[in-house]
C-alpha cells in the first residue's frame, strides 16, 4: 500500500488519509511531492488520475480523493468508523460536513504548521466556521465521547477529517472552551499527529501563496 501526499506543511487532504492510515494500523509506503513547483502537476498525475492528492495504490487499486480513501480504509479496517449505528451516522455526517464545508476557514486560515499566525485571519465568516466546529466537537463529546478522548470515543474517520482544524487552531491561536478545548490537546498530542507535525517542520520547500500573513 502506498500513500501518494503533499507537503506536510501545507497539505491538510493528504493529512486526513495518512492519518486514518495511520491509525487504522496499516502499513504503508509514502510518495511525498512537493506541491506548486515546477514539475508538481506531472509527478503527481503519474500516481492520481485527479491530479490531486491525497491518492491511495493498495496493490494497484487506485482511490483517490480523502473521503474515498476513509471509507476504503474504513471497509478494511472498520474500528475506523463507530460501531454503533447513529454513532457512525453522526461521524459520516461530520466528516461530510467538514469535507465539503468552511470555506472561509480553509481561506483565511490554511493549514501551516510551521508558522505562529497567532491573532490573524478573523472574519465574521471565519469566527462563525469556527463557532459551528466548536458545536460539532462538543456535540459529538457529549453524546458519543465516553469510549475514550476522541469524538466518537476511540478515534475514527471523523478526527481524521478534523485534524487538519486542528493543527490551524494552533497556528491561528484559536483556543475552544470546554470539551472543544481538551479534544484539540487531545488531538495535538497524539503521537501520529506529532510525527506529522515533525516531518512538516523538517521540510525545506515553501508555498508563499499559502503563507499568507508573513
Ligand atoms: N477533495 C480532495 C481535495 C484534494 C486537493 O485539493 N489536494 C490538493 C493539495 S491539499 C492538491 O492536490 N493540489 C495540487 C493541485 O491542485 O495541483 C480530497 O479530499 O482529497
Amino acid at each position: 500500500m502506498k500513500l501518494i501526499i503533499g507537503n506536510k506543511n501545507y497539505s491538510s487532504w493528504s493529512l486526513r488519509a495518512w492519518l486514518a492510515a495511520r491509525e487504522g494500523g496499516f502499513s504503508f509506503g509514502e510518495i511525498d511531492i512537493p506541491l506548486f513547483i515546477p514539475g508538481s502537476r506531472e509527478r503527481i498525475l503519474a500516481h492520481s488520475p485527479s491530479g490531486k492528492v491525497p491518492c491511495l495504490n493498495d496493490n494497484g487499486v487506485l482511490v483517490w480523493d480523502s473521503l474515498a480513501i476513509g471509507e476504503y480504509l474504513a471497509e478494511k479496517q472498520p474500528a475506523l468508523l463507530p460501531a454503533d449505528a447513529t454513532a457512525r451516522a453522526t461521524a459520516r455526517s461530520v466528516t461530510a460536513e467538514m469535507h465539503s464545508g468552511f470555506q472561509a476557514l480553509r481561506s483565511k486560515m490554511p493549514m501551516n504548521i510551521r508558522k505562529d499566525y497567532r491573532g490573524f485571519g478573523h472574519t465574521p465568516e471565519v469566527d462563525a466556521d469556527i463557532a459551528r466546529i466548536t458545536a460539532i466537537w462538543n456535540d459529538c463529546r457529549a453524546r458519543f465521547g465516553q469510549g475514550g478522548p476522541y469524538l466518537f470515543g476511540r478515534f475514527s474517520l471523523a478526527d481524521a477529517a478534523f485534524a487538519p482544524v486542528c493543527f490551524r487552531f494552533q497556528t491561528y491561536g484559536v483556543q475552544p472552551d470546554g470539551a472543544a478545548g481538551e479534544y484539540l490537546a487531545t488531538m495535538l498530542a497524539n503521537p501520529h499527529m506529532q510525527d506529522w507535525a515533525a516531518a512538516a517542520r523538517a521540510e525545506t520547500e515553501s508555498i508563499p501563496a499559502e503563507d499568507l500573513y508573513d
